[in-house]
């Protein structure tokens, strides 16, 4: 299966936290394909915080979406990252942001992960990578997804 992870760091060498995440994700198994950018972003959310740097992943694996997000928290464990504050700082935050075209709404995991149409720091990365993968709740490409929110953030 196909499927999207967008990374997040904001707290000490955050290159090295995006760089040594996707090593651990090749040796769980799940081969990485393309890679977007790495982009320097502001806090979204929680804003009180350190800028963030970002980017997108695209892999393919044989693991179930549970068994995906089990390998992504112990990843998220291995680089230390301390679960206090929601939305807070981080050494590393992985997000499954799509699993192929599934929807799934479990109290452990919502796939497409839920704020991807609110934050740009998601769908540039997305654009990049796949301007034309369809987003299977609202049936709409990354691209008019991503024109949206810049029409949105406009006219706030
Ligand atoms: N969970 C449910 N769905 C998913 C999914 N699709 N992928 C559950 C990963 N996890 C998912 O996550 C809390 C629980 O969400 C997990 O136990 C899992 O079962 P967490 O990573 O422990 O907590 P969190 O990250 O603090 O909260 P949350 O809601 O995941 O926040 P986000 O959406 O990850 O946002 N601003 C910028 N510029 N860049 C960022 O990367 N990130 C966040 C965190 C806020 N602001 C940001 C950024
Ligand atoms: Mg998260």
């Amino acid at each position: 299966m196909i499927a999207y992870i967008g990374l997040g760091s904001n707290l000490g060498e955050r290159e090295k936290f995006l760089k040594k995440a996707q090593q651990f994700m090749k040796e769980e198994g799940i081969t990485i394909l393309k890679c977007s950018k790495i982009r320097e972003t502001l806090p979204y959310g929680y804003v009180n915080q350190p800028l963030f740097l970002n980017q997108v992943v695209e892999v393919e694996t044989d693991l179930s979406p549970f068994e995906l997000l089990e390998r992504m928290q112990k990843i998220e464990n291995m680089l230390g990252r301390e679960r206090e504050e929601h939305w807070g700082p981080r050494t590393i935050d992985l997000d499954i942001l799509f699993y192929g075209d599934e929807i799934i709404e479990s109290p452990l995991l919502i796939v497409p992960h839920k704020e991807i149409q609110n934050r740009l720091f998601v769908l540039e990365p997305m654009v990049e990578l796949n301007a034309n993968c369809i987003h299977p709740v609202f049936n709409v490409t990354m691209i008019t997804l991503y024109e949206q929110l810049l029409e949105k953030l406009s006219k706030d």
